[in-house]
């Protein structure tokens, strides 16, 4: 093998690629006698023994970014000397049982999910939850927090949204982007609720993100934005996830059976019927300490393949 001095004559010649999210770089180099040479570099994972003392000892800056109700994030260096920060952290507190059930490692299941199996389970567990558990969203509609941040304001009741980084981006790395359309209405609880008489808002929220980002941000084009919306949402207010196409391995958020295109859903409301999604039947993923995976097993739901 190799020893670290000989490596050290590796020689720069140009980046291939990078991929932020998985925190890798593949540099193209020479080593010895001009041999073209590759390095793959990917920043390691913490290790396991590391985590208890990791807030404790060896973080030695936080820097605060932003807040919003009981949500905080921070960047932060794990070493003083350290030119830029090398991680991101997001804190809540204080943070309840549901924060806990969402945030924890959990198995899956696929649900299928009738417009019967909406109104008697789905719909009431929807409307049982209160009101403050998302202040973080009125906050951001009440310009309380995060104003300084909004990207395009969008005015009018009926067509109205705000767009702003959501907390999961840095706001630098492009390659991650990751935004929030937040519409103003508060009558569209999530997918289901949505029928032909939302179309100019869909379709007035896609046009302006597809005209408004590559104009903030010129290296990105309007075909790399991913425009979807999660069905089930953590949140019943309705919101558009707007990505950069290389944003592809959140772990889930991104995945069939959890993320539905505005592009799809505005097809299907256009060509197929005005009710398509009071009608179908939707399937998708549901994590099990999920309070709503509780009342679906309660209410005798079973995963049906033959609806
Ligand atoms: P979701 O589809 O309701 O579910 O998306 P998910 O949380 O399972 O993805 C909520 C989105 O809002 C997520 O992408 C969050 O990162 C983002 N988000 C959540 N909170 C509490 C905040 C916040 O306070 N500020 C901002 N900017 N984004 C948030």
């Amino acid at each position: 093998t190799l020893t670290s001095e000989e490596l050290k004559e590796f020689k720069f010649v140009r980046l291939l690629n990078e991929e932020p999210r998985t925190k890798t770089a593949t540099i193209l180099g020479t080593l010895y006698s001009q041999n073209d040479s590759i390095i793959v570099i990917e920043k390691l994972h913490f290790s396991n023994d590391e985590y208890e003392i990791l807030t404790k000892e060896r973080i030695s800056q936080w820097i605060p970014d932003e807040k919003n109700d009981i949500y905080h994030w921070f960047n932060g260096l794990l070493n003083k000397n350290e030119k830029w920060p090398d991680f991101k952290i997001i804190l809540i507190y204080p943070a309840t049982e549901m924060h806990i059930e969402k945030y924890s490692y959990q198995p899956r299941h696929l649900v299928r999910e009738t417009p019967e199996i909406y109104e008697k389970v789905v719909k009431p567990y929807i409307e049982s939850i209160p009101k403050s558990r998302i202040q973080w969203v009125y906050n951001i509609l009440s310009k309380k927090s995060e104003s300084e941040k909004i990207l395009l304001e969008v005015e009018g009741e009926e067509k109205g949204f705000l767009l702003f980084p959501d907390m999961k981006w840095d706001k630098k790395t492009i390659e991650s982007l990751y935004l929030q359309a937040l519409v103003y209405r508060n009558d569209i609880r999530s997918l289901r609720d949505l029928n032909g008489s939302h179309l100019p808002l869909l379709k007035n929220l896609r046009q302006q993100i597809h005209e408004f980002v590559p104009q903030k941000y010129p290296n990105v084009g309007a075909d790399e934005l991913r425009l979807f919306v999660h069905y089930q949402p953590s949140y019943y207010h309705f919101h558009v996830h707007v990505t950069h196409l290389r944003n592809d391995i959140i772990v889930g958020g991104i995945s069939i059976a959890k993320a539905f295109l505005l592009d799809d859903i505005i097809e299907n409301l256009e060509v197929f019927a005005k009710d398509y999604y009071e009608r179908c039947t939707l399937t998708y993923v549901i994590g099990e300490n999920e309070t709503l995976f509780l009342k679906l097993n309660e209410a005798g739901v079973k995963f049906n393949s033959n609806i």
